[in-house]
């Protein structure tokens, strides 16, 4: 599987109507900072396409990206676990990231994105035992490889599976910034696609 386009097609609000585009759709969920940006950034290689750290507004909406003229989208969910916005605005994420987890017809599969180097926080485990719970495919992907060894990336991996309760082989470490481990996430694409249903 490979790339080619990749462009930005729609902001979801909170009870805004979940748009449909009819392809398989594959959500980037995790805590603000861990990543989901430049991961996005890296995958379709863009420099700007999702929007990095240092702009909040749009990271707060669920974001539609079409890839390859509409093979599949990439939807960016808003970030959760910013300590700095209120608790009004917290309370709005919840609803959101769940209402389109529950709602969107086309979602196929979850990557939900942690940090290497930290053990998943209260409110990542909150949201892998709801994608367990509701019986949702999703993968791991371990952001940040760049900040450890090649061994300690092993250990890190193993540790991070076992506190999630999924297999090794569904945790890939990557690098944004060293651009490594995009092959291996590129091949779980295609296995993703080959297996979603294809009247969506
Ligand atoms: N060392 C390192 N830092 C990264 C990597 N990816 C993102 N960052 C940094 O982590 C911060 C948050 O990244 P961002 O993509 O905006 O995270 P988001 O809030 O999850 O969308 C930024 O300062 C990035 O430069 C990576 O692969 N390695
Ligand atoms: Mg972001």
């Amino acid at each position: 599987m490979e790339i080619k386009n990749a462009r930005f097609v729609q902001s979801l609000s909170n009870g805004g109507e979940i748009p449909s585009f009819g392809a398989p759709e594959i959500a980037i969920a995790g805590k603000s900072n861990v990543g989901k940006s430049s991961f996005i950034n890296f995958m379709t290689n863009r420099n700007k396409l999702a929007r990095t750290s240092a702009d909040p507004g749009r990271t707060r909406l669920v974001n539609f990206f079409e890839i390859n003229n509409g093979e599949f989208f990439l939807v960016d969910l808003p970030g959760y676990g910013y300590a700095k916005v209120s608790k009004e605005e917290k309370s709005k994420w919840g609803p959101m990231i769940e209402g389109y987890l529950h709602n969107g017809k086309n979602l196929v599969h979850v990557f939900v994105l942690l940090d290497i180097r930290h053990d998943p926080t209260r409110e990542d485990m909150q949201l892998i035992n709801y994608l367990f719970h509701y019986n949702f495919q999703f993968s791991v992907i371990a952001t940040k490889a760049d900040k450890l060894s090649k061994m300690q990336q092993k250990k890190a991996l193993q540790n991070i599976a076992t506190k999630v309760g999924i297999g090794v082989d569904n945790v890939y470490a990557i690098s944004s910034y060293e651009k490594t481990g995009k092959e291996a996430i590129l091949d779980r694409i295609a296995q993703i696609l080959e297996n979603a249903p294809q009247v969506l």
